[in-house]
This record gives C-alpha cells, structure tokens and sequence, in this order.
C-alpha cells in the first residue's frame, strides 16, 4: 500500500509515542514469568538474522536497546520494554527462530515458550512477523503463521532490509508475500517495507503500533 495511507495524524502519534521512553522490564524464559498487569502488548518476531535487533532500535532511536547480533540466535528470551510517557504499552522482543547452529534442546524450549505465549496472552494485541525483503517467507516462517493462526493472534509481515534488493525484485517479493498472506486467517493484509538502514518506512511502523494502544497515543 502507498504510504499517502497513513495520514498526518497517525504519524505524528507513533513519533510521539516513540519519543517517550522505552524501558526495559524484563526477560521472560518461562511461562509463568510473563508480566500480569494487562497492559496491552505488541510483539517483534521474526528468523534469526532478520534485522529484529536492528528495526527495535530505529524505531525507538536507540542504538543499544536491541542488540544488534555479532552472535545471531544469543536472544532466547521474550524481553519486555514499556513504551511512550506513560508506558502504555508494552512492546515485546521475541526470540529468532531459525538459528542454525542451536541444539536440538535449546530449539524445543524456546519453540515451547513461543507456542504457549502466543497461544494463551490476551494481552497480545499484534505480533509484526519480520520478513527479510530479499528472501520472502521461508518454511519457518509459515509454521509461525500457522501457529498465529491457529492461536487466533493477530499478526502483520514487515519486510526488512528493503535497502537491498533491487525496485523490481522488491515488487516480486512483495506479490509473492502478499499471495502467501491470503491463505493465513490472521494475517493482516497490508505489508508494510522498511529499511533501518535507510530509516524508510520506520514512521509508518510507528504508527501501526500507536494504533494498538489504549485509546490511540495523544502527541
Ligand atoms: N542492508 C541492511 N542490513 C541490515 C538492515 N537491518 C539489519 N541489517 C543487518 O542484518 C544483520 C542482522 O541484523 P540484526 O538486527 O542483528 O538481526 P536480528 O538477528 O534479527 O536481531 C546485521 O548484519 C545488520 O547490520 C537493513 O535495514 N539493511
Ligand atoms: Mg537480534
């Protein structure tokens, strides 16, 4: 979709929202250690590598608050930030999956730990499945889909790295994403395409998340 879509009022309200703080709260490993305050939540998920680390921190204008993965697949943990002035929303980095080199155990817990958040958070509001803009959507992306899908969670693709592939294989990409799209029940429809490298698309990803937030974000 164009980006004439998103109107000034909605950009400004994901600006504002992200101008305000973005604290750290906690990193989950195991179920019971989810937050119980029911502050609605947004999710980042995506392959290991996708440029989750990256996109976190162009959207808050942080440098450091994702890291950035000299270690690819080091994030085993759901890590929870509050956002905005008053933290109305909690935005949370969940782990890559896909990660070559993990042991068969180490996949099995956070699979687990995947599955059962994503099955049982109410809170949840959307997850933003992060897809690389060169590669599409993988194997591993499609069973996250399915298990979206199947939890009933709300979910809307971002490609990534946008900077990358040339205008027309971009286009290519993104017709095929959106094929895939319309087999999946809780897909959202629109994709939105970013680069954090170039910062392109990051204030209109900003503004999807203000959407989420109680009673919209007053800038
Ligand atoms: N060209 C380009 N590279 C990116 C972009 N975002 C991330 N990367 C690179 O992709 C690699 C993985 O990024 P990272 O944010 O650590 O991915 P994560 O594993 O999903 O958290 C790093 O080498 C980044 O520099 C982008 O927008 N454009
Ligand atoms: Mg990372």
């Amino acid at each position: 979709m164009a980006m004439a879509d998103v109107g000034e009022a909605d950009l400004a309200r994901g600006e504002a929202l992200f101008k305000g703080p973005c604290t750290f709260v906690k990193g989950v490993v195991k179920i019971d250690g989810l937050p119980q305050d029911g502050r609605p939540e947004v999710a980042f998920a995506g392959r290991s590598n996708v440029g989750k680390s990256s996109l976190i921190n162009a959207l808050t204008g942080r440098t450091s608050l994702a890291r950035v993965s000299v270690t690819p697949g080091r994030t085993r943990e759901l890590n929870f930030f509050t956002l905005g002035k008053d933290a109305v929303l909690y935005l949370v980095d969940m782990p890559g999956y896909g990660y070559a080199r993990a042991s068969k155990s180490e996949i099995k817990g956070w699979t687990r730990l995947i599955r059962d958040y994503l099955k049982g958070r109410r809170e949840l509001k959307r997850v933003f499945l992060l897809i690389d803009a060169r590669h599409g959507i993988k194997p591993n992306d499609e069973e996250t889909m399915t298990a979206m899908d199947e939890a009933a969670v709300s979910y809307q693709v971002v490609l990534t790295k946008a900077d990358k592939p040339k205008a027309a294989e971009l286009e290519a990409i993104k017709a095929k994403v959106a094929e895939k799209l319309a087999k999946h029940p809780a897909a959202y429809p629109q994709v939105l395409t970013t680069s954090a490298r170039l910062g392109s698309g990051i204030p209109e990803l900003r503004a999807a998340v203000a959407l989420l937030a109680p009673n919209g974000v007053v800038p």
